[in-house]
């Protein structure tokens, strides 16, 4: 689609702006409020030294357990098993990736484009919802299976609500990573050589939420993420 305003970051990451319609904002914002305080739902998650994460977490699919990084059917503080993937979020991924093909051959680049950034089939996502102190420190995804870290398979991440500040960059320093806002209806892609990035969020920007998924969904002030992944 020519009418996707996207940008090519680097090889294999792509910003697809105010990519997903509002009214589908508020279709997934609904689903994963009722998703989110059922079992599995939302709670906030603590590290190994006992920190809290300053986010609220749900997961879909599997569980991952910031803890021991690992990935399980059930999660270990409570027994709860996660939520399944809705498959219309799946649909939205792989239209995203389609539609971020498109924008990488129309920039020119001749390459294999699943060697750029290939082609995912997400089974497992991440949902954050940061208050309007919330935020999360440069880390990388490395937790999926081998199979799919070797293959590049790329995160696809959903930005909802109040608009954040992101971080992204080669180190886990701050002063060197790039900065970009992420706002709502944005989705951030990462894949092929771009898979490693370290990434975190800065800050959540009060007061930003578009005023029609406000008014549609009554999201508390605040920001939600989903990054689905293949495990
Ligand atoms: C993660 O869930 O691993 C993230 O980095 C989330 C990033 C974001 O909230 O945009």
């Amino acid at each position: 689609d020519e009418a996707t305003n996207g940008i090519v970051m680097r090889p294999g990451m792509v910003l697809l702006k105010h990519y997903i319609p509002l009214h589908e904002q508020v279709n997934i914002v609904k689903t994963i409020q009722k998703l989110g305080l059922g079992p599995g739902g939302f709670y906030q998650p603590g590290y190994k030294d006992g920190a809290k994460l300053r986010l609220q977490m749900m997961c879909l699919g599997l569980d991952w357990d910031p803890q021991t990084r690992k990935y399980a059917r059930k999660r270990v503080a409570d027994g709860n098993k996660p939520p399944d993937l809705p498959p219309e979020f799946a649909i939205l991924v792989g239209k995203a990736l389609n539609d971020a093909h498109a924008l990488i051959k129309n920039n020119g680049d001749t390459n294999n484009i699943e060697d750029i950034l290939p082609t995912m089939s997400p089974d497992i996502c991440i949902v954050n919802f940061y208050s309007t102190s919330g935020r999360l420190g440069l880390h990388q995804d490395r937790d999926e299976s081998r199979e799919s870290l070797v293959g590049g398979l790329p995160v696809v991440s959903f930005s909802l609500g109040n608009s954040a500040e992101f971080l992204y960059g080669d180190q886990r320093d701050v002063d060197k990573a790039g900065k970009i806002i992420l706002e709502s209806g944005d989705v951030l892609i990462f894949g092929g050589e771009s898979r490693h990035i370290f990434h975190g969020v800065s800050s959540i920007i009060p007061k930003s939420t578009p005023k029609f998924l406000l008014d549609h969904t009554g999201l508390r002030p605040g920001r939600l993420n989903l990054t689905f992944r293949k495990y």
